[in-house]
């Protein structure tokens, strides 16, 4: 909730506990719910194989999503031996402070309702299926497992220095919409992609995109679209990259980037390590 969205958010908001958490009340999903979800699935499945990080590959098989609609409370043992995280049921997006401090605390929310049939392609709120099959998986790996924590305690910073907007970028970025270098080539680990029909493609193949070498100063800069694919993506050499950039405190990078500009979601700056000169044209700012 960083002022991205100007519409009424979606949700039932009125059995909150004091941490916006809900019961995820499973039985409540209807039969029409869990097939579409089955087949929100088996499109992800199959596109998995050839675009996603293996890290997020082997977790995925493990997790046998193709019955339906989850129960939080079932992976939630899983996930406890694997990385000690857990899932919150929420109601939908929460405000920053409450999402970071979750976070912080190796908590993941997890919005409880399913989109429509009319948006099986693409939705722009979170919804089950985006932060289920697209986000869960990660948090199996222990170094990611790690970063999502820590960028929680700096997200805790961020708002009491007013810097949420810079520190949402590297969420953005990273946690949403990050590739991974590998020996098969660039894959992707985050879930906005993961759980996308077509960016999960387009990320990976389509030459309309750049695709830059992470670069944590200049992620916290660069403005991001959310009603469209990416114009540019930013590459991680490994999950330990993303760790430990995130180690200092960043209060410094937080004064010194007010007084640089923004940076167009589209833009290239020599410094950048390009794996890819996108071919799109160039759009306004
Ligand atoms: N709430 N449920 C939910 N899921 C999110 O991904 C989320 C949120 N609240 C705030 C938020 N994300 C972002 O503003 C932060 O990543 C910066
Ligand atoms: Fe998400």
């Amino acid at each position: 909730m960083t002022g991205q969205t100007d519409h009424a958010l979606r949700g039932d908001y009125s059995r909150i506990r004091a941490d916006y958490t809900v019961e995820q009340d499973w039985g409540a999903y209807t039969r029409e719910e869990h097939e579409l979800w089955r087949r929100l699935c088996a499109r992800q499945a199959a596109l998995v194989p050839r675009y996603a990080c293996e890290e997020f590959r082997a977790t995925l098989a493990t997790l046998d999503y193709e019955a339906g609609i989850p129960r939080f409370e079932a992976i939630n043992r899983r996930l406890a031996a694997a990385t000690r995280w857990e899932l919150a049921a929420v109601p939908g997006l929460v405000p920053d402070l409450v999402f970071f401090e979750h976070l912080a605390n190796r908590r993941f929310p997890v919005t409880v309702w399913l989109r429509e049939p009319g948006e099986f392609d693409y939705i722009v709120e979170p919804d089950v299926f985006h932060d289920f099959f697209g986000h869960v998986p990660m948090l199996f790996n222990p170094v990611f497992a790690d970063y999502m924590q820590a960028y929680g305690r700096g997200g805790i910073k961020a708002h009491a220095l007013g810097a949420i907007e810079m520190l949402a970028r590297l969420y953005w970025y990273t946690v949403e919409f990050g590739l991974i270098d590998t020996r098969e080539g660039l894959r992707a680990y985050g879930a906005g992609i993961l759980s996308s029909g077509g960016e999960i493609r387009h990320c990976v193949e389509s030459p309309e995109p750049n695709r830059v070498g992470f670069d944590l100063l200049r992620i916290m800069r660069t403005r991001y679209k959310i009603d469209t694919f990416q114009e540019t993506y930013f590459v991680i050499r490994g999950f330990d990259e993303l760790f430990e950039a995130t180690a200092p405190d960043f209060a410094p990078h937080y004064e010194a980037l007010r007084a640089e500009g923004l940076l167009a979601p589209s833009e290239l700056l020599p410094a950048d390590r390009v794996y890819h000169r996108g071919n799109a044209p160039q759009r306004a700012a």
